[in-house]
């Protein structure tokens, strides 16, 4: 086990999904040196600039120290009695005052950790609501919603399986800057070298990924729906169908096929999409005839058409026999699943009282938490949680979230830093690091293996006073009553081991029935004592409660059959702090479908109107920009010098340009405007004035701003937030934000 001493040790980078693996030196408790950690099996020696400045996310200015309560204008340190105490009364206060529908937990879809996650969904499940809101939701429900139907469940969610394709569409996704492929850069400069491999990017700008590719279809903003469609017709006038795979693996293409008849493909790439005709039939010979994989990523998922989008990339797989295939579309391992089933078909799912609203995987979606807070329905929002997010930077429409958060009953934000969401709540309280603590992910994205990292602290606590995040919510869940008074035995038997516990657990369960709803928790807090980690014992209950295949697949590596298997992995997983391969799933993907028959489930009732109402003449027409804001903002470029709104102290940019807005030549010209000149931009929502930057990066029409900026560090705000300028409002049917469309002008100042 690792300790947080000086010397070189093993951990992992938090700063995006990829979680890859890192070796840090410690000295004096501080980092000073970084490097990728080739032990780890996913990453292999990979890090990009962002892991190699971990540093400034371990130990900042706006770090907290000890538990605040806002008084008036200003937070003052309390004791965590007093928070914990208090927050548990006015809960119990909200909840018997106005019901349990007041409340709402949000966050969670951090890139770090999860564990605590299943806490907070606990904490909200004894209060009696279920309004989870994470970010999860506002980029991928669209996707999930589509995937869920296919395959028969929400929570198995489909992934591009790059590494192994021979040619890789990058479709909406720049993955040169932002990842979201193990070791991207090692895989897009794989494709560029090796002659049999080919890169495609399908984005309107000439991204830094473009920049790479083989092939660059530079589409006109927003016309993917065209493209798609002309590709799946240029499919069926050649008879690139594979037929075999329809017929073994897909129900209900016979229904969706008449939907392309007549579509005039030439006509929509060449008029609509301002695309060579014979370029895109090319790309379509080499998503059909080659072992191909589309990445789409943001430019789709955050922009106009999304759902249809999303169904018509499945589309395009299922018909040329790319999904649940090698090198093509998979869905993942899993020790647990990233969300719920919550379909909405089902009338139990719950609804937001204000907009009638309904999760997708279990998660409601950001874009109309301020409306659901700011209505006068006697069962509106009244209390918030908030872990792990910064929806005041993160989420769109800030005015809209400072009036919301203002108008709550209560407010509480566990929080490493004095985040701009932190500033704004009645409670903030002081969690442990990453870098500091036992933690996981539930993003391992691989097929058939499945590796697990459990991360171990590589640091000690910055603050004496801060505790693991699931602690603090175990804490909170305590001192509303929930627990059940528990034996001592049953503390003292995780001293002993796995194995002696989990028998010490069934006998506790076998007694006392009426406690198995709370099962989780009573290990959370009774092992987690023993253990010194409430996460390291949430880790166990996973294991426990793993699937069939997961245990299956462990079997086959090793692990034994028995009760002992926990006992096994847990200490393989704690001998292994930078992750190990531990259980592999069937070799035949189709088996993970939930589907009836195995089969992928291709017809979606709600979206043939939808599919069929996207007409070259109708695209044209809701393609056009109003007069008064004739370009288009892309809010939130995921830029190498972002980390979502993680990295706050500009220090880890040093010299970079980071605060500007980047924009065509042709526009500058247009506008009069040169590089370095202050240009101001105009939304429905607001405006703000900012250094423009002329990029060959930059699409012309459009302009890009970075996600992640306008941060308070140290006390100062650094650059714009680009959430100022975006409406709640500005939302698709599943609440998706569009923050790859935001109408604007320019103007210069
Ligand atoms: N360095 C860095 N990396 C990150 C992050 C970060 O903050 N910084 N954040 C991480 C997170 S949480 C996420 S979700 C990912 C996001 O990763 P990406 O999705 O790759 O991020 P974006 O910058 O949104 O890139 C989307 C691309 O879509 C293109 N696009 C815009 N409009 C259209 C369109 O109409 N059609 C098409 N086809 N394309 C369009 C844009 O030009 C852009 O190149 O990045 C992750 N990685
Ligand atoms: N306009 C616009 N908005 C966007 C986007 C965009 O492209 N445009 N991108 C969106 C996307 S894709 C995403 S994923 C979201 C991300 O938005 P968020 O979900 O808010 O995620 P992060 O910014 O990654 O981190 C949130 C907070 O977690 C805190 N944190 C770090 N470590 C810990 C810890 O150990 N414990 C606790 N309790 N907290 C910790 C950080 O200090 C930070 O304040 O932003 C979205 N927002
Ligand atoms: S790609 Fe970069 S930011 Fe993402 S986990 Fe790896 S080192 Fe960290
Ligand atoms: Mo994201």
């Amino acid at each position: 086990m690792q300790d947080g001493s000086s010397g070189w040790k093993i951990g992992s980078c938090v700063l995006c999904a990829q979680n890859c693996g890192l070796e840090i030196l410690v000295e004096d408790n501080q980092i000073v040196r970084v490097k990728g950690d080739k032990s780890n099996p996913r990453s292999q020696g990979y890090t990009c600039r962002k892991g190699l400045s971990i540093a400034h996310y371990a130990d900042n200015a706006d770090r907290l120290r000890y538990p605040l309560k806002k008084i008036g204008d200003t937070h003052v340190r309390i004791s965590w009695e007093q928070a914990i105490s208090e927050i548990a009364e006015k809960l119990q206060k909200i909840k018997d005052k106005y019901g349990s529908k007041s409340f709402a937990y949000m966050g969670g879809g951090s890139l770090g950790g999860q564990m605590e996650v299943g806490l907070g969904l606990r904490l909200l499940s004894l209060l009696g609501s279920r309004y989870y809101y994470s970010s999860l939701a506002q980029e991928f429900s669209n996707i999930f919603w589509v995937d869920g139907r296919i395959a028969g469940k929400q929570s198995l969610v489909s992934l591009p399986d790059g590494h192994n394709a021979d040619t890789l569409v990058a479709w909406g996704w720049n993955g040169w800057m932002s990842h979201q492929e193990p070791r991207t850069r090692d895989l897009i400069r794989e494709m560029k070298k090796n002659p049999t491999k080919r890169l495609i990017v399908i984005d309107p700008r000439f991204s830094e990924t473009a920049e790479r590719a083989d092939i660059h279809l530079a589409l006109k903003a927003g016309t993917d729906t065209m493209l798609l469609k002309a590709i799946i017709r240029i499919i069926l006038d050649n008879g690139w169908t594979d037929e075999e795979y329809l017929a073994d693996h897909v129900n209900g293409w016979e229904k969706i096929a008449p939907l392309f008849d007549g579509f005039e493909a030439r006509r929509a790439i060449e008029d609509v999409c301002m695309l060579n005709y014979e370029d895109v039939v090319e790309v379509t010979r080499l998503i059909a005839q080659t072992k191909s994989s589309i990445h789409e990523d943001l430019g789709i998922y955050m922009n106009r058409n999304s759902t249809i989008n999303c169904y018509l990339l499945h589309i395009l797989r299922a018909i040329t026999g790319r999904f649940c295939v090698e090198g093509g579309h998979v869905f993942p391992s899993f020790l647990f699943p990233m969300g719920s089933n919550t379909d909405e078909r089902n009338p139990k799912t719950w609804r937001t009282v204000h907009n009638d609203m309904f999760p997708v995987m279990g998660v409601f979606p950001p874009a109309i938490f301020p409306e659901e807070v700011l209505n006068d329905h006697p069962e509106r929002l009244r209390a918030l949680i908030v872990s792990a997010c910064n929806p005041l930077r993160s989420y769109p429409d800030t005015l809209a979230y400072e009036k919301a958060l203002a108008a709550l009953d209560l407010s509480v934000c566990i929080e490493v830093v004095y985040s701009e969401t932190a500033r704004l709540c009645d409670y903030v309280l002081p969690s442990l690091s990453y870098l500091e603590t036992y933690d996981t992910t539930c993003f391992s994205f691989t097929y058939p293996e499945f590796y697990f990292q459990l991360r171990q602290p590589v640091l000690e606590p910055i603050s004496p006073e801060a505790k693991e995040g699931a602690a603090i919510i175990l804490e909170i869940i305590k001192a509303m009553g929930f627990l059940p008074e528990l034996p001592e035995s049953l503390y003292k038997a995780g001293e002993n081991g796995i194995t002696a516990y989990l028998g010490e657990f069934n006998q506790y369960l076998t007694n006392n029935p009426d406690q198995g709803r709370k099962a989780p928790l009573i290990l959370a807090e009774t092992l987690g004592k023993a253990l010194g980690s409430v996460n390291q014992a949430l880790v166990v209950g996973l294991l426990l409660n793993s699937s069939k295949p997961f245990k299956a697949g462990a079997v086959e590596l090793g692990y034994p059959a028995d009760f002992n298997m926990f006992e096994e992995m847990y200490k393989s997983i704690i001998n292994k702090p930078q992750g190990l391969l531990l259980s592999k799933f069937p070799e035949d993907n189709f088996s993970m479908l939930a589907t009836e028959d195995k089969k992928l489930s291709l017809y979606i009732e709600e979206l043939v109107e939808p599919l069929e109402a996207a007409t070259i003449e109708s695209e044209i027409r809701n393609l056009e920009l109003p007069a008064n804001y004739p370009l288009i903002l892309h809010s939130g470029l995921h830029h190498e010098t972002a980390a979502n709104t993680i990295l706050r102290n500009p220090e880890w940019n040093r010299s970079r340009r980071v605060n500007t807005m980047l924009m065509n030549e042709a526009d500058a010209i247009k506008l009069g405007l040169n590089d370095g000149d202050k240009a101001r931009i105009t939304t429905r929502a607001s405006r703000a004035e900012i250094e423009v930057e002329i990029s060959k990066y930059a699409a012309e029409g459009c302009v890009y701003i970075r996600h992640g900026g306008g941060l308070i560090y140290d006390g100062e705000k650094i650059g714009v937030n680009v959430n100022e300028l975006v409406l709640a409002t500005d939302r698709d049917e599943m609440c998706t934000p569009m923050h790859r469309r935001i109408p604007c002008r320019v103007e210069g100042v």
